[in-house]
């Protein structure tokens, strides 16, 4: 029977929108979960969102918003992120889900029965960014560096000091095994220097779990229970703990205790003091392992909401996601992959949940997740801090992606395809000799449990072996064996080589990428990875697996290079949210979506004025896409649904003078038509009445050419000429376009009355 792996990721706090520190966690929980159901595990991943407190309470009030909708637009927005990204979580918890409340009032109240808790009064400094008490005078300050506030009250207090000789049994005999050694010893030498007795509940609040009866009405204020006790039990009762329902008893009893709880260095007492602590108070079992990873800094320090340091992972996703090419017309079988592009009608397939899922944005997210974890796992050594800065994302992208693994594919599979009429060609022989002396190691490197965390190191081996294969085509120039008839049989020799070779690099890449190794092994002719990784082909990789006939897929660039510039087109993204979303003091509303908020604090005037390139920016389109480059102006609601998150954000004023540079005028298209090899551009021929001018418009997607020609529409007609695919625009469109980018964008229209070239004041 398969072995059970159930890992989780904290659960994050919702006093603020995610940023990359929180993606980094949620990317390595998604590389360890992969590689587990690679191996056959039965895995279970779990990730969520932290909802109750002192912290959450405040940004809630502070934004104007009940906590609860507070707490719903934020974890929505984790949520949502995830999706975007490809996140194979299987498991979504809030701590306001009303079966995790009920299972912490049980884990509460099985406490008190067993005579773990009582009630005290208690006096002492509390630090609200990090939900923790500090020793010290009134005045101490706290971790997040600002003084504590001094509280007094009654509270239950759990008896943490009766546990410190069994948690160091536990620790040192790795019963519960801590990483990296590092923390163990940190966590260790706190237990060993004496634990205090712990307080597990406040009165001065309501945000939070009702203490249960009996012991509620010991007490004589109201209490709800720490935000960490309540925070993680969420690993229990997000696979049932608490429910009476059989199924749920059943889950709990396959999966607990946890394998594994990945957690950043700053929460590491939590995991590994407290919560073991009340397990087996509770007398439950304990996780098998806590793996602590470091911070991701910027610009030199610790990337936090307090701060405001922050870049954001939509940036990335919308800046790079720009990049992604074209997919090979068919589609490759595997995860968001294939879609509506080929469809005859792309607008009524994107009504469709299921198709829109698989759509280009879709695409363009996981193609552009797919470099953000490559960068993460590979940049910082697992454990340590590790700079970010989108400069060092894009030399990576370029060197190693682009120039490494993308070129050995687009080199070798092009030329099976110029030489072998795309058939994989029958080697003279297994050339096990060459494959021994190249993956030497590796494969047993990743195997070794205890390197099970070394990302960076497997990554730098595999990529070793993908330059040797780069010097041995370069060595064997296939191209010159190609124009010598006698040489065929050396060229399929090369040429099945090298595709054997990446076959295996991508299989075990496959966790760290899973979108691009889907794609070229779809082009290596081997259909869906993910069906192939479900078979268990990955477990045992046979040099030969590559069968001689088969026939390539269609072939497609994996990772286009990218452009410096992009790095200063993801600043400017990362601009308006750069202000500090202080908790305490909130300047603007910290859960507003990002892009809405973004849109509110730009002046529109200036990006209409303005590049095109910022003009992307506001349709929350990525850049250098087709779509926004030229063509399209789109607003976006800038107030959203419920009016308050991003409503919260007031827009710029702009003078009426500025909004005087803005010619729009109302103009009709009399020629619209497909652009060879541009599949989102139309190129339109837009009559003004005084003139007949060409535009080029990334819509294709959504209107066919017949149904706009004759169309009285909106455009900017003094916007720069700007040249695509060796065509100039002159003009963009205006329309209109909900938050997601995949929806259809709605051309600003007129009835027929309206004369050509109209302005529209
Ligand atoms: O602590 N670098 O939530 P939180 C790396 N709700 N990782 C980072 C990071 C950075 N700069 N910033 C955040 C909480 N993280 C509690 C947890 S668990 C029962 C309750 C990641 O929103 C990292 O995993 O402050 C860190 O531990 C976590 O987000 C903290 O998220
Ligand atoms: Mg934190």
């Amino acid at each position: 029977m398969a072995e059970k792996f159930y890992l989780t990721t904290p659960i994050y706090y919702v006093n603020a929108r995610p940023h990359i520190g929180h993606a980094y966690t949620t990317i390595v929980a998604d590389v360890v979960a992969r590689r587990h159901r690679l191996l056959g595990d039965d895995t279970f991943f779990l990730t969520g969102t932290d909802e109750h407190g002192q912290k959450i309470e405040r940004a809630a009030a502070a934004a104007g918003v009940p906590p609860q909708q507070f707490a719903d637009e934020v974890s929505a927005s984790f949520a949502g992120l995830w999706k975007r990204m490809g996140i194979t979580n299987d498991a979504y918890i809030r701590t306001t889900d009303p079966k995790h409340q009920q299972g912490v009032q049980k884990l509460f109240a099985d406490l008190y029965e067993r005579g773990f808790i009582e009630l005290r009064t208690y006096t002492g400094q509390y630090c609200v960014s990090e939900e923790m008490f500090v020793e010290g005078p009134p005045g101490t300050i706290g971790p997040d560096g600002k003084p504590t506030e001094t509280v007094s009250e009654e509270n239950f207090f759990f008896k943490l000091s009766e546990f410190e000789g069994r948690l160091i049994a536990l620790i040192e005999s790795n019963e519960l095994a801590i990483q990296p050694e590092s923390r163990r010893n940190e966590v260790l030498s706190f237990v060993k220097g004496g634990l205090k007795e712990l307080s597990i509940s406040r009165s001065s609040f309501t945000w939070g779990i009702p203490v249960p009866e009996p012991a509620a009405s010991q007490a004589k204020e109201k209490h709800v229970i720490y935000v960490w006790l309540d925070a993680l039990a969420n690993y229990m009762t997000a696979i049932g703990y608490g429910s009476e329902d059989p199924a749920d008893i059943e889950k709990f009893a396959k999966y607990w205790p946890a394998d594994l709880h990945l957690v950043g260095k700053e929460i590491i007492r939590f995991h590994c003091v407290y919560w073991p602590a009340f397990l087996m108070a509770a007398g439950l079992p304990v996780p098998k392992s806590i793996v602590a990873h470091g911070w991701l800094l910027f610009e030199e320090s610790k990337m936090s909401k307090s701060r405001g340091n922050i870049v954001r992972t939509e940036t990335i996703l919308d800046g790079f996601g720009s990049l992604r090419p074209a997919p090979p017309s068919q589609p490759v079988g595997a995860v968001g992959v294939g879609g509506a592009s080929g469809e005859a009608d792309p607008s009524a397939a994107l009504r469709d949940e299921k198709n829109k899922a698989s759509g280009t944005k879709a695409q363009q997210d996981l193609f552009a997740a797919d470099v953000l974890r490559y960068f993460l796992l590979r940049e910082i050594p697992f454990g340590q801090d590790g700079s970010f800065s989108f400069d060092a994302l894009i030399t990576r992208y370029n060197a190693d992606l682009a120039n490494g693994y993308g070129n050995l594919v687009s080199r070798t599979l092009s030329m099976i395809e110029r030489y072998f009429e795309g058939v994989v060609p029958k080697p003279s022989e297994l050339d096990w000799e060459r494959f021994e002396s190249v993956v030497a190691g590796v494969l047993r490197h990743d195997n070794k449990p205890l390197n099970a965390y070394d990302f960076s190191g497997l990554i730098e081996a595999i990529w070793g072996m993908l330059a040797s294969t780069d010097q041995y085509i370069t060595k064997q120039a296939p191209w010159k064996l190609a124009s010598d008839p006698t040489k065929r049989q050396e060229l399929a020799d090369v040429l099945y080589n090298a595709a054997e070779f990446i076959r295996f690099y991508t299989a075990l890449c496959h966790p760290y990428l899973p979108y691009a190794t889907a794609s070229v092994w779809a082009q290596l002719g081997l259909g869906s990875i993910e069906e192939a990784a479900a078979r268990g082909e990955f477990k045992n990789l046979q040099w030969g697996g590559l069968k001689p006939g088969t026939k390539l897929g269609p072939l497609a660039p994996i990772f286009p290079r990218a452009d410096k510039g992009l790095a200063q087109i993801m600043n400017d993204m990362e601009a308006p949210a750069a202000a500090p979303t202080n908790e305490e003091a909130p300047s603007h509303h910290p859960a507003a979506p990002p892009r809405t908020s973004a849109i509110a604090e730009e002046n529109p005037a200036a990006k209409v004025a303005g590049s095109h390139a910022l003009s992307t920016e506001r349709t929350g389109t990525p850049p250098h896409t087709e779509a926004a480059a030229s063509g399209v102006f789109a607003a976006q609601p800038v107030t959203g649904e419920s009016g308050t998150a991003a409503g919260a954000a007031q827009p710029t004023t702009i003078s009426i003078d500025d909004f005087a540079k803005i010619d729009l005028r109302v103009a009709k298209i009399v020629v619209a038509e497909p652009i060879p090899k541009a599949d989102k551009l139309l190129r339109l021929e837009v009559d003004l009445g005084y003139e007949k001018r060409q535009i080029l418009s990334g819509i294709a997607e959504w209107y066919t050419p017949e149904e706009l020609i004759g169309r009285r529409i909106a455009i900017i007609a003094n916007l720069a000429p700007r040249k695509m695919r060796g065509l100039e625009s002159h003009g963009m469109l205006l329309a209109a376009s909900g938050e997601d980018h995949a929806s259809k964008p709605i051309l600003a229209s007129f009835s027929d009355e309206i004369p050509l070239g109209s302005k529209i004041r």
